[in-house]
């Protein structure tokens, strides 16, 4: 795309009013590049959670059919095996561990995306897209102190969005409302929110004091304001008109992801629907709710592959599908025990969150970070699966390839540009890859290395095993896809090497 002038000197050369119809990118990519672009983001959706990747005991039938008229990922990763940081990596294309404060993030956390900055939203919007996000956001909102009360920024549309329409942080977290562009959506004025992570703020129960109240007990934290019969994470108080109902969020998300869609059917549009699903609490609709035989967890993937086919059905009828990108995939690895008593344990009846993967959520075994991942476009993507590495972090780089863009050298710094994978013409993608959970690994070709952690080996309230060790270890990923044998003491060469490596790019401030 050399022959392109960087779109910022290009926009200062002619001035802003002439852009719309002269940009040459748009005028000669135009053919190249989709009508639409869809990203279906689910929350703690592992590597084994759906049929195209190995489940048996859940049927996913909508994620299913995507993965046979897309292309199917079978080394494709979050950045992180955790949600704020994976959100972070991949509208950014940094890794989240290169900034402070980009761990999980309490509901009431400032925008942690400076406005203005390159984002994949921005680099979309710009390339002639109109850009929404529907569904969990757990980035930030507002500069420091929010007034949920009134106009709520800066967020998504101060980073590339046109619309947005969001659960703040998590269904766990305070608080318990919805935010369509900078407004909390059916607030009585008369009844102003007021929330916060360190005191109790007004004078509703929670779940530590009235266990009694509860619809759903917490099995570890999550003993705070109890907001619809569940106990949360904060406190919150007011705003009791505009809570939302946990077991309609998905429907209530999904029609907005589904509104946008038929909104802008007649121009070309990027949309981000970040499912709440599968995540904590899960409290899915009474059409799923019992229904996959899982309990609530299990029930929550088919309310997931709902809203997915809800997307997928609404493409069809619009005659949208042929010429859409949509890309699926999750913010990190599984866990069945998130904090609250919701039978995911004792029901799990040999369904494999993980499939054949070691660790999961929060951890840095690959279950953390390689989650399910399919690029569907019947146009031009030819059917298929695919072992090249890549990572949504490379959306930025592949996003802006595909539409005719060019970066600038601070934009997305470790974001690859894998087009030629994700769209199936090649098996190659990146040649290493650094995950990230609380410890840092390499993955480079085969191998992977994880540096030594003092970290715990077990999370013992979600019975995840982390992968820290205070020894380095070394998996050989293809004969080894379990990492059950720490090859580090054989290879103590490629060790050193590895090692490096991962210090290189840790310093180097890109990759
Ligand atoms: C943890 C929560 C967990 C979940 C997670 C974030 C407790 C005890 N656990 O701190 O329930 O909310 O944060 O999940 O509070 S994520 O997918 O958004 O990263
Ligand atoms: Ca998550």
């Amino acid at each position: 795309m050399s022959q392109y002038m960087p779109r910022r000197a290009f926009l200062k050369s002619i001035g802003l009013a002439a852009t719309a119809c002269l940009l040459p990118h748009r005028a000669l990519a135009a053919e190249e590049k989709p009508r639409n672009v869809v990203i279906i983001y689910a929350d703690d959706l592992g590597y084994g959670d759906v049929g195209c990747y190995g489940a048996t005991k859940v049927a996913t039938p909508n994620v299913d059919r995507l993965a046979r008229e897309g292309v199917r990922f079978t080394n494709a990763h979050s950045a992180s095996a955790t949600c704020t940081p994976s959100r972070y990596a991949l509208l950014t294309g940094e890794y989240a561990w290169r900034r402070k404060g980009t761990g999980v993030l309490p509901g009431d956390a400032r925008l942690i995306i400076e406005p203005g900055r390159t984002t994949l939203a921005s680099l979309m919007r710009r390339a002639g897209y109109k850009t929404g996000a529907v569904g969990k956001w757990h980035l930030g909102l507002g500069a420091g102190s929010i007034d949920w009360n009134g106009d709520i920024q800066p967020g998504p549309l101060d980073i590339g969005f046109d619309y947005c329409f969001l659960i703040p942080a998590t269904g766990d977290r305070v608080p318990c409302v919805f935010v369509e562009d900078r407004r909390v959506v059916g607030l009585d004025p008369k009844d102003p929110i007021q929330v916060s992570y360190e005191k109790p703020v007004g004078n509703e129960p929670t779940g530590k004091d009235h266990p009694e109240l509860l619809k759903m007990h917490p099995s570890h934290g999550h003993d705070q304001t109890i907001v619809n019969g569940i106990s949360r994470i904060g406190y919150m108080t007011g705003g009791k008109a505009a809570r939302w109902v946990d077991e309609a969020i998905a429907d209530t998300i999904t029609g907005k992801a589904v509104a946008f869609i038929e909104k802008h059917k007649e121009e070309p549009f990027f949309l981000y629907f970040a499912t709440h699903d599968i995540h904590v609490p899960r409290v899915p609709h009474p059409r799923f709710a019992g229904k996959s035989g899982l309990g609530p967890r299990g029930d929550a993937i088919l309310e997931f592959d709902g809203s997915a086919g809800e997307i997928l059905k609404t493409l069809d009828r619009l005659g949208l599908a042929q010429d859409t990108l949509v890309i699926f995939s999750s913010d990190n690895g599984p866990v069945v025990d998130d904090g609250y008593k919701d039978q995911a344990v004792e029901l799990l009846d040999g369904h494999k969150p993980a499939g054949p993967l070691r660790g999961g959520k929060y951890s840095a075994f690959d279950a953390g970070t390689r989650v399910p991942f399919v690029v569907r476009w019947p146009g031009r993507v030819k059917p298929g699966v695919s072992e090249a590495l890549a990572c949504q972090i490379d959306l930025p780089a592949s996003m802006a390839a595909l539409t005719g863009q060019k970066l600038n050298l601070e934009d997305a710094p470790d974001s690859f540009d894998v087009l030629g994978a994700l769209l199936g013409r090649t098996h190659v993608g990146r040649d290493h890859l650094m995950e990230h959970a609380g410890t840092l690994s390499l993955i480079q070709g085969v191998w992977k290395y994880i540096e030594p952690s003092k970290g715990p080996r077990m999370n013992v309230s979600t019975n995840t095993e982390m992968g820290n060790d205070p020894q380095p270890q070394l998996y050989h990923l293809t004969e080894d896809l379990g990492e059950r044998n720490n090859v580090a003491a054989e290879y103590p060469e490629r060790v050193k090497d590895m090692a490096a490596s991962l210090q290189k790019i840790r310093q180097q401030g890109r990759s």
